[in-house]
């Protein structure tokens, strides 16, 4: 059966900043999404990249005293190095300095002309560089004289000739497009449903056409026919999405990915992606992605993560300090995604020791060791299910379809706590059952016990899998499960009596926590 194509994208990221926590959670969500369903049998495609103009960008190169090319090498580079230590399984890296990414722009901006959609005027009005965005002066706020957007960002009066996107004209059909219900083709999804209303409200609301281009400042993509103007940086960065599907190449492999299913962004640029981007598309008449999901903000142990306060959390140091599979498995199981979170290292080690080293590490360890010791290292034969073993033996049939359908909602937490629920029932299961014990009242038991013990590990280490790769990979290694059999339909399948199983070794190490 050939399963649906799927495609999967993270912002892209502006090279003004280096590479932190928050940028790895976005990208991480999205890598477990991909890995997930590359594991039902999905052909997948999974996007991350660098967005590398506009006036943010050209002011930080300036800042370090470089030309703009030379620096987004340079930072572009330094998200290549964190997507590669994060594990990141992206089937592309787009920089929008290439040249497939020139070309797509000024082709949509061309059939944007065409189909009437852009005009030229004049803007006059209030530019945040820091968020690259317009505002109306009823959103501003005044603090000394200055006036700032509602992300605290301030804002400089900007008056200079424009081209205008008619984004006005797609307020209707935004607005009928959320109320679609899930997975009907013309439905725009926005998730959390928080954001869906938020994002609604302001189109109600009102909108206003677009500024489009900008003529004070040189970096970025021309504006094909009057290369005075170069595009906005939004609808530069956005197109970003169908650059890489082959646009405008409709006939490209590629293309059959799109429209996208999810866009993974941060609840900062929700408007970016649920309003201008779904219109441009509209209005070049190609349909919009199906789905923007919005997480949450993090903090930092309880901070608003800032350079001026430099608290910025490099994810290269918590990797080496936890561990990747502790650090991942802890971003994405500690905080409800979409909501806000805290970043404390405490509540890291609390996870790390409590879950993964206790919970799952230790399970693995106890059943594994005793079928090395009692076993011979053999595995022993599939059992039949006693009643004793019933309600533990249950919840493993259903468990990859719950995974499955809470990461459908991008609710990853819920995943894991459906996993890590399961895991203590067996840790019920086996000091309950005592096989160390059995080894001299009863040894047929003691098989079939572990035997059953080995299936429910298999089955929780092949769906963590796009949650903790390595570690993961690794206790399949210890379980003696082939590479080839490491898919969710795989499960159906027992491995044989007999299968040899090489010496266990601890999967995580706890952490004393000095602090
Ligand atoms: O906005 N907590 O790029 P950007 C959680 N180039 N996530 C965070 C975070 C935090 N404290 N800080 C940042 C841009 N993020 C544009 C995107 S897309 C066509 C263009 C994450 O480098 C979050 O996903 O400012 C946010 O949306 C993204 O980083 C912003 O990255």
């Amino acid at each position: 059966m050939s399963r649906a194509p799927i495609y999967l994208t993270t912002p892209i990221y502006y090279v003004n900043d280096n590479p932190h926590i928050g940028h790895a959670y976005t990208s991480l969500a999205t890598d477990v999404l991909a890995r997930w369903k590359r594991l039902q049998g999905h052909p997948v495609f999974f996007l991350t990249g660098t967005d590398e103009h506009g006036q943010k960008v050209e002011k930080a190169a300036r800042d370090a005293g470089m030309e703009p090319q030379a620096f987004t090498d340079q930072v572009s580079q330094s998200f290549r190095v964190l997507a590669e230590k994060m594990n990141f399984s992206h089937d592309d890296f787009i920089r929008t300095t290439e040249k497939r990414h020139y070309a797509a722009c000024q082709a949509l901006w061309e059939r944007l002309i065409a189909n009437g959609e852009i005009y030229l005027g004049h803007y006059e009005g209030w530019y945040a560089v820091r968020d690259e965005a317009f505002y109306g002066p009823d959103e501003l706020t005044e603090r000394d004289g200055v006036k700032y957007a509602p992300s605290g960002a301030p804002v400089e009066w900007v008056r200079e000739p424009s081209y205008f996107f008619r984004l006005e004209k797609w307020r209707e059909e935004l607005l009928r497009r959320y109320d679609l219900p899930a997975g009907h083709p013309e439905a725009i999804e926005v998730l959390p449903e928080s954001r869906r209303n938020e994002v609604k409200a302001f189109v109600k609301s009102g909108l206003q056409d677009l500024s489009i281009s900008r003529t004070s400042f040189t970096w970025g993509i021309p504006v094909p026919g009057d290369p005075a103007h170069v595009m906005y940086v939004w609808l530069d960065a956005l197109t970003n999405y169908i650059t890489a599907a082959g646009y405008p190449d409709e006939n490209a492999e590629k293309w059959g990915f799109w429209p996208a299913d999810v866009h993974f962004v941060g609840k900062d640029i929700v408007r970016f992606h649920a309003i201008y981007w779904p219109a441009f598309l509209m209005a070049a008449g190609i349909k919009p992605a199906k789905r923007v999901f919005a997480h949450g903000w993090w903090t930092i142990e309880g901070q608003k993560m800032s350079k001026s306060l430099g608290n910025a959390i490099d994810p290269l140091a918590l990797i080496e300090e936890f561990g990747l599979d502790a650090l991942r498995y802890f971003l994405l199981r500690e905080v409800p995604f979409g909501n806000d979170g805290d970043f404390a290292r405490k509540a890291l080690i609390g996870r790390l020791n409590g879950e993964l080293a206790d919970g799952l590490g230790n399970l693995a360890q106890r059943t594994l060791s005793l079928i090395q010791r009692n076993c011979e290292g053999h595995l022993p034969a599939p059992a039949d299910i006693a009643e004793a073993d019933r309600t533990f033996m249950a919840q493993l049939d259903t468990l990859s379809t719950t995974v499955g359908k809470h990461l459908d909602d991008q609710q990853f937490h819920l995943a894991l706590e459906a996993v890590m629920a399961v895991v203590r029932d067996a840790n019920g299961y086996i000091t309950v059952q005592a096989p160390w014990a059995l080894k001299k009242t009863d040894l047929v038991r003691m098989a079939v016990v572990l035997r059953h013990l080995h299936t429910a590990i298999r089955a929780f280490a092949t769906v963590l899998q796009p949650f903790m790769p390595d570690g993961m990979a690794k206790l399949l290694d210890q379980l003696g499960v082939p590479a080839d059999a490491r898919g969710l339909e795989d499960l159906a399948t027992p491995l044989p009596e007999g299968t040899v199983l090489p010496a266990p070794s601890p999967l995580f190490m706890k952490i004393q926590d000095a602090a």
